[in-house]
């Protein structure tokens, strides 16, 4: 049955599956022109603004720079689009963590694979509902050229090979000091997501990405949005965590992008101390 809605342009029930079993789905023309523009600006301000030494702690990547002291994010991280897109997926109640602008320069390499949850002591990271999820908008249209996402469907249930390699984002693996690491291999049934700017990748964090080399002449961007679906059915350690990571990040953001991110911010009331980051998932527990 169909359960497109006239509030979302697309059947947001098969999106929900395929996000669920193959841990991602793409939702089409969902960030309006302007903010593209304006998000590609203010991202390029910023990747213009690093040091050399910065640039070459996170060579696989491109860049890393958290929305901390980018407010100029808020409005992509709001977009109400994908927000009740999400809604009507079955991902609703959301809140956001933190965003990332990941900007590849020309000739850059390839990222490792990896997978970002770390809320693996939390029981929903063993359930179809994840507790953490990434939103990627490209703000260029990508290809295999200048450096698209790859994924391994179906990694964010099983227990792969590249979750006993190390953890991501460690800093041998991050400089890119040795590309014959296997974290910088091709796996079987890796597929390739080349991407339109203006559509999302929506994409469960337990799920193993990672992209290709930029061989074009040109910045590849792209801004990684963190969030969390479903907040109130989470472990209260974990609601702390995401509260109060939050909080010490965004709390001086100005008034006006504050209230752009609307019911995206979170808001624990208890007094339960914040959990403690586990990237690790349990083996045993992993079921397929
Ligand atoms: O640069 C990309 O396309 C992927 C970014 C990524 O892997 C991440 O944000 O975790």
């Amino acid at each position: 049955m169909s359960t497109r809605t006239s509030s979302v342009p697309f059947d947001a029930g098969e999106k929900s599956r395929q996000l669920i079993e193959n841990g991602f789905c793409i939702l089409n023309d969902i960030l309006d022109e302007n903010v593209i523009r304006r998000t590609r600006d203010i991202s390029m301000k910023s990747v213009l603004g690093l040091s050399g030494e910065q640039l070459a702690n996170a060579k696989a990547a491109g860049s890393l720079i958290n929305s901390d002291d980018e407010p100029g994010l808020a409005q992509c991280v709001g977009n109400p689009r994908a927000v009740s897109a999400l809604e009507a997926m079955g991902f609703g109640d959301v809140k956001f963590w933190k965003a990332v602008i990941i900007s590849k320069p020309p000739h850059g390499p390839r990222l490792y694979w990896h997978q970002d949850c770390m809320m693996w002591d939390d029981p929903r990271a063993y359930g179809d509902y994840s507790p953490m999820i990434f939103l990627m908008y490209y703000l260029d249209n990508t290809t295999r050229e200048n450096g698209c996402l790859r994924l391994l469907p179906g990694s964010h249930r099983e227990w792969h090979e590249l979750h006993g390699m190390g953890m991501a984002h460690g800093p041998d693996v991050s400089r890119a000091e040795d590309m014959s690491d296997p974290r910088f291999g091709t796996f079987p049934g890796e597929i390739d997501v080349p991407m339109k700017a203006g559509d999302l990748v929506v994409g469960d964090a337990r799920l193993f990405h990672s992209t290709h080399g930029n061989d074009s002449d040109n910045h590849r961007t792209v801004i990684t949005i963190w969030f969390h679906p479903l907040f109130g059915g989470l472990q209260e350690q974990t609601q702390s965590w995401i509260h109060h990571q939050f909080h010490d990040r965004h709390g001086g953001w100005p008034a006006q992008a504050l209230e752009s991110l609307g019911t995206l911010i979170p808001d624990y009331p208890g007094r339960v101390e914040p959990m403690k980051a586990n990237r690790q998932p349990d083996r045993g527990r992993l079921h397929r």
